[in-house]
Formats: structure tokens, sequence, C-alpha cells
């Protein structure tokens, strides 16, 4: 894979210049600026207008995955595909997505919105912090843009025109590899405590549960139902308490509406999990927990009440006037949303990347119970999406398991 020619990765020094050459958003002469990215692929500078005060983000991608090093290319038309998708949603969900000030696909650069009075979500929920608008706020964001993105919100002819923009092989294949297969086999690339091995072990010796890991594969790979975010994990949201942005949109491709849902649930249910080890009181633990299942169960209601809502009002497809066909396709994406959840959650706990959630719990047997339920878990959803049928019912399940 070749970069083009002008690509200059940036460091703390040339990021300022290139702001300076294209007068960007600050009106300052002088700057001061720092390297904040804390994910796995691409830099994150933070550039502050010394007078002004006033801050923006540059944020560029590298040509290979950060996380692992050069071996590992990486097509740079990620940033090209972040930031249109931030421009596309903000017409859906203009509350909910950062500002974007310039995207120049040569340095492979998107700068936006500085969001430093926000935290990571996940931060904020490893450290027992509760955010009320978060079940409404992305149960909204997932409906709107799915459902705006589907065949349900545009024509036939204009989603396959838009799909073209949102060709990803580099950035699926990442999921394909790390989300649906290397944690079902033995791969240099997964990562796990020894004392895990007979765990992982019987996972590998599961014919059904490969057979079924193999279908929700399947459907990633060729089910594209709508433009989803691709990585909607709770390290891709900003949170305050008044307010909730969701960034990092890189792996964004047309695929099944149902993976975003369960992405996102999968790591509130992961969380709930990980509390179990890191609140000793058990009072402050079961609000934490029960905030937790209050916004899984607000999330999904809210998405399913305004996709419904969107599908009657506003769907071109002759097809959603049938009567029963708009709850058949919930019904389906929830199944799939179950199923995803449990690929989330395997891959999070003895795949490549795992979460600050379980792995920041400092007690080793502590730890090892969390992962064995988030396995376990993961496992019974994948094989179960098909008879949990309500989302209470998927939370009972979420209750049930602990080792
Ligand atoms: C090599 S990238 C590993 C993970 O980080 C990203 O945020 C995605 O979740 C990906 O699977
Ligand atoms: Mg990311």
């Amino acid at each position: 894979m070749s970069t083009p020619d002008a690509y200059e990765s940036f460091n703390t020094s040339t990021v300022i210049e290139y702001i300076k050459q294209n007068n960007i958003a600050l009106s300052d002469a002088a700057f001061d600026c720092e390297e904040i990215g804390d994910g796995n692929l691409n830099y994150v500078f933070r550039i502050c207008g010394r007078q002004s005060g006033e801050s923006i983000i540059v944020k560029q991608a590298l040509p290979y995955a950060k996380v692992v090093g050069e071996s590992w290319p990486l097509s740079l038309q990620r940033a090209t595909i972040e930031a249109e998708y931030l421009k596309y949603m903000g017409k859906f969900v203009p509350d909910l997505v950062p500002t974007i000030y310039k995207a120049d696909p040569t340095q492979a650069v998107t700068v936006m919105e500085d969001l430093s009075d926000h935290v990571i979500l996940r931060k904020g929920l490893v450290e027992g912090k509760q955010y009320p608008k978060l079940a409404e706020d992305i149960g909204r964001y997932m409906a709107q843009t799915l459902f705006h993105t589907s065949d349900f919100g545009m024509s036939q002819t204009e989603k396959k025109e838009l799909q073209k923009q949102y060709i990803n092989p580099d950035l699926c294949k990442i999921t394909e590899d790390l989300v649906f297969t290397d944690p079902f086999f033995e791969h240099d690339t997964n990562d796990f405590p020894v004392k895990l091995q007979d765990t992982v072990e019987s996972l590998r010796q599961d014919t059904p549960l490969k057979q079924n890991a193999a279908q929700l594969k399947y459907k990633f790979l060729t089910e594209a139902q709508a433009l989803v975010h691709g990585d909607l994990h709770s390290g891709s949201i900003f949170v305050r308490t008044d307010q909730t942005k969701v960034i990092d949109p890189e792996f964004a491709y047309f695929g099944p509406i149902g993976f975003d849902i369960g992405q996102f649930i999968a790591n509130l249910m992961m969380n709930y999990h990980a509390q179990q080890a890191r609140m000793a009181d058990p009072v402050k633990r079961r609000e934490m927990q029960e905030y937790l299942t209050h916004t899984i169960r607000g999330t999904w209601n809210t998405f399913r009440k305004t996709f419904i809502e969107l599908w009657q009002n506003s769907s071109v497809e002759v097809y959603a006037a049938v009567p029963g066909y708009a709850d058949q396709f919930i019904a389906n994406v929830f199944a799939d949303a179950i199923g995803f959840a449990g690929c989330e959650m395997i891959r999070r706990t003895i795949g490549l990347a795992h979460v600050e959630d379980i792995d920041g719990i400092v007690e080793e047997e502590a730890r090892l119970a969390v992962s064995r339920s988030v396995i376990g878990l993961g496992r019974r959803f994948i094989l179960e999406r098909h008879t949990i049928h309500t989302i209470d019912e998927w939370i009972q399940a979420l209750k049930e398991e602990h080792h």
C-alpha cells in the first residue's frame, strides 16, 4: 500500500505549521500543542491559541495501525471516511456529533471541535459516573443515522451511490479478523492470561458456537443494511452530564444495523460485570448497575420507538406499510444485536484489543472472574440470540451470569 508523496506524519511542531499555513479555525499567532491520542490507530493533537485560549483538535491517520506498528499497513482513506460520515450524520443528529472545520485527504487530517470539556464514556463509567442523557441520546443517534441511510430512509439508487464512498476494506478486515474470527481460533493476535486457557480452549472446541459466530461474521461481510458507525463502543463516545458526542467513525461502512447496537450495549454490559469487582460498597454498586441496566433498556427502547416513527412517517419503501413488517424487521435487528454483542464481549476479553473496564481491575482473581462472566455471556448471546425476545429478557440474562 503506497502513501501519497505529499503525506507527512505530523509532530507537535509541524502540526502547528500546518494550522498556520492553512488558516484553520484559530486566529492566534502563537499556539501550544500536545498529542493526546490514546486510541489504537491515529495521532490526535490538541492545539490551543495562546491569546484567545481557543482550541481545536487535529486528528491524523497514520499509514499503519499505531497499536501494532508499521507491519500492519492501513489505508489513509479512513480519515476521509470519518470526516465525511460526521458531516453527513450532522444533518440528522447535529447535537450528537462534533463540528468538522476541515478535512484534508492528502494529509489524512480532520480538524474538528475540541471536546476536552467532555470525558470518554468508558473512563467515566469505569469511575462509576452516571450520564442521564446517554440512553436517549445514543438510542436516537442510532435510529436517526441507521434509518436515514437504509433502504427505508433513501431511494435504492441514492443508497448505492452513497455506498461507493464508504467502501472501507482495511478497517472492515480488522473487525472481520479481531471480532469475528481470531478469538475463536488459535491466533497470534489473541491476548489472554494463562489462567483463562481452559475457558478459551472450550470456546475453540465448541462447534455450535463457531457455526453461529460464522453466521454473524457472514452478516457483517454481506448485509449492507445501513451506514453503520462500525466501532460504537464506549471509547468512541464523549460525554458530559448534559451532552453526548459520538466520535471516531473511521470504521464506517454499509453493514448490519444491529452491529452498532450490539457493540454499544456489549460495552455497557461489560462495565456492569466489571463493577462487581470495582465497587466495594454494595449499595453504590447496585445503584451503578441499576443505572447501567436502565441505560441499556432506555437505549433499545429509544432506538426502537424512534426507528418505527421514522419508518411510519418517512419510509420510501412501499412494503413499509404492510402490517407487521416493521415489527419483524426490528425483531431481526434485535437478534443480530444480541449476537454481535456476544462477539464483542468475547473479543474484548481474549482478543487483541481489551477494555480498561476489565483489564484495569487490580486484583487478579476478581479480574479473572469478571472475564469468565463476560466470556460466558458472550457465548450465550451468540448461541441464544433467537430465543431472547425482549430487552428485559436480555437484561435478565446479563444478571444471571456470575463466576
Ligand atoms: C488494531 S485496532 C483494534 C481495535 O481498536 C479499534 O477501536 C477497534 O475497536 C479495533 O477493533
Ligand atoms: Mg477508535
